[in-house]
């Protein structure tokens, strides 16, 4: 068996384990962060258990963290008080970003985890299989329930050679992506596996796991070994280590990728799908280099790029960002005046949180070019949406740093940074480790204005009258459909939120879905390929819900966000014919028939487009457990009704 057999195997609670059946896994370990925690929470509570029963559920705060108003502050209160009451331990923020602060401190080897943000898989790194999700399913889990995935297709990535100096994991997962893109992976693990797995830390394998997020994949995994030990036993947690490996090269699918062939690679505008290399650009002008993120945030990647700084200035031209992935990384930059020499090189040191990544702060100037550690560059997301974002490697960044423009980072190289033999512990940022699990019961819950209620589902109708309120095109990530950055705070605020879905690319959309659930006629999402690409937001579900969403028709859709429209009862179809996608325009009136019919039977359904008067089919492949939550109106209200 290979590593992701073994592991899911050793934690199948039911269903076949056949590649793309269904099956209900058993979650040893949860993750939420304050973004998706709070409607976590909010759903968790509203279940009625009393405590948590994973065997460890932590709440982290590190994507609201600027503060401007009380919502966030609120936000922190409320996920404080529920971690206290119900056994979740709790991260404060300044403590740092949720992945780098699980793979230092809790993830272990053989374990399941899921975790409520598409960057979970970065536990993948330590030989687990972690996966994203949405907060409702993340709650059943702290609740102890089942989660349920399609049994995966495992492709097998055999790693050969070793990076050249100047070079890092970064460009082995942008080699990876160029390869297989950012769309078409949907229901595959990869498995990392080969003689270049010695030449790779825990920290760089977590980095290429982190970024098969954007691969579309389930997860991403990397067997347990010689190194893996090391990294735990100078975390100091040595005992959490078990070693797990592959039998052999049993994989659905190989390729084979020999690092000392790479050379420094990006991804470009807007799509980290979009691969180029680094020598393309050489010399060319840039405006901003942010380094930080899940991706690039560790010990290794920000020492690194302070090696590669010091006792230099970066080039007057740019503004540099550093924002480092823990406040252990700090600490142990401080202690060794790496710090000292990224200050003096004119670096702006930023709180470890996810800060620039989801565009809460430092948003780029109008048309800038920006190099940026992170994993996502979608348009817009930086919080700017002319800038041109590029995701690069640290030492790329640094290269540019020094220069002012596009270098090659093999021209100053800095010594390759050793795992040190014990990592700086200090946990005094968790709080509630002492009743995790068990909880403290009667603690009140902090409820602030901008907590609000988790909105229920309808039932699905017989037949659905509707109309097709936005057409949109391929690739729409969660971050079109529902923008984070200065929207980030109300995400505890469903009615708030709403007011802002699609605000970039059908800034009408508001005001027509409002009217049209409000005349009592559904409104109907369609799209091209690879809809809900990038992250786990359940918002970009809930809100359209809340406006009356009843279905989403598009060519393809991705996993997470798929997962979420059921969740919260909207229909996942896909065009039968995708030819069929320009049959129909936006505002076209859509009726289908016997729509209760078609999700208790097999999936197929017509679309009458009134408007043009032709018609279509629609198809959706479902479970018997999805069904249910469908036709109910989703997760909560089957929990309601008592069919989940
Ligand atoms: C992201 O990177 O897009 C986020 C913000 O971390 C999201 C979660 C969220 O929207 O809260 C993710 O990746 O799932
Ligand atoms: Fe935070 Fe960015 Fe990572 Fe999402 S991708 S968890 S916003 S650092």
């Amino acid at each position: 068996m290979n590593v992701t057999e073994k592991i899911l195997r050793a934690h199948l609670l039911s269903g076949e384990p056949v590649a793309g059946n269904e099956v209900g896994i058993r979650i040893d370990q949860t993750l939420t962060q304050d973004a998706t925690g709070t409607m976590a929470c909010l759903q968790f509570e509203s279940m009625g258990i009393d405590r948590v029963r994973a065997e460890l559920a932590v709440s982290y705060v590190d994507h609201n963290t600027v503060q401007i108003g009380f919502e966030n502050a609120d936000d922190h209160d409320y996920l404080q008080s529920v971690a206290k009451r119900y056994g979740i331990v709790y991260s404060k923020p300044g403590n740092g970003i949720c992945h780098q602060l699980h793979l230092e401190r809790f993830g272990k080897p053989g374990k399941t985890l899921i975790g409520a943000d598409s960057h979970t898989p970065t536990g993948g790194g330590l030989g687990m299989v972690a996966i994203g999700a949405g907060g409702i399913d993340v709650a059943v889990a702290m609740g102890g329930g089942p989660y349920h995935i399609a049994w995966p297709k495992v492709v097998g990535i055999r790693l050969t050679g070793r990076l050249a100096p100047g070079l890092s994991a970064k460009d082995v997962i942008l080699a990876v992506l160029r390869r297989f893109g950012s769309k078409g992976n949907v229901g595959k693990v990869f498995e990392y596996y080969g003689p270049a797995l010695t030449t790779l830390d825990v920290p760089s394998r977590a980095t290429i796991a982190n970024m098969g997020a954007e691969l579309g994949v389930t997860t991403s995994v990397f067997p347990s070994d010689a190194i893996t030990r090391a990294f735990l036993k100078a975390q100091g947690r040595e005992e959490d280590w078990a070693p797990i490996e592959a039998d052999g090269e049993d994989y659905d699918e190989t390729w084979a990728l020999d690092l000392s062939t790479l050379e420094p690679l990006a991804a470009a505008p807007h799509n980290p799908g979009n691969i180029e290399t680094v020598a393309e650009h050489l010399g060319q002008r840039v405006n901003q280099i942010m380094i930080g993120s899940c991706t690039n945030s560790s010990y290794r990647d920000i020492k690194t790029v302070a090696l590669m700084l010091k006792g230099r200035h970066v080039h007057p031209d740019v503004e540099v960002g550093i924002a480092c992935g823990s406040k252990q990384v700090v600490r142990m930059l401080a202690d060794e005046g790496l710090l000292g020499d990224l200050i003096a090189a004119g670096c702006r040191i930023l709180e470890n949180a996810c800060g620039f990544c989801i565009g809460a702060h430092m948003s780029p100037a109008t048309n800038a070019v920006c190099l940026r550690t992170s994993n996502r560059n979608f348009e817009g997301r930086s919080g700017t949406q002319s800038a041109k974002v590029y995701l690069v490697s640290p030492e790329t960044a640094a290269a540019a740093a020094i220069a002012g423009a596009w270098a090659d980072p093999r021209t100053c190289a800095a010594p390759p940074v050793a795992m040190p033999e014990a990592f700086t512990i200090d946990d005094g940022m968790f709080l509630y480790r002492d009743t995790a699990g068990r909880g403290v019961p009667g603690t009140p819950i902090l409820r602030g204005p901008n907590i609000g209620q988790v909105p229920p589902g309808k039932p699905l109708p017989d037949a659905l009258d509707g109309v097709a309120t936005t057409k949109a095109g391929d690739k729409i990530t969660t971050d079109h459909i529902m923008p984070a950055g200065a929207r980030l705070k109300y995400r505890s605020n469903v009615p708030e939120y709403a007011k802002y879905v699609f605000e970039h690319t059908d800034p009408g959309f508001y005001r027509d879905a409002s009217a049209n659930r409000d005349a009592g006629k559904a409104n109907v999402i369609i799209a091209g390929e690879s809809y809900g690409q990038g992250s786990s937001r359940e918002h970009a579900a809930l809100c359209p819900m809340y406006l009356g969403v009843r279905a989403v028709i598009a060519k393809s859709i991705e996993r997470i966000h798929r997962a979420n429209l059921i969740n919260f009862g909207i229909v996942p179809f896909a065009f039968a014919d995708p030819a069929d996608y320009d049959r129909v325009s936006k505002g076209d009136a859509l009726r289908i028939e016997g729509l209760r019919e078609a999700i208790a039977g097999d999936g197929r359904a017509t679309v009458r487009n009134l408007s043009n008067n032709t018609t279509f089919d629609v198809t959706t492949t479902l479970s018997d457990r999805q069904k249910r939550l469908l036709l109910a109106g989703g997760l909560l209200a089957a929990v309601a009704s008592g069919q989940a």
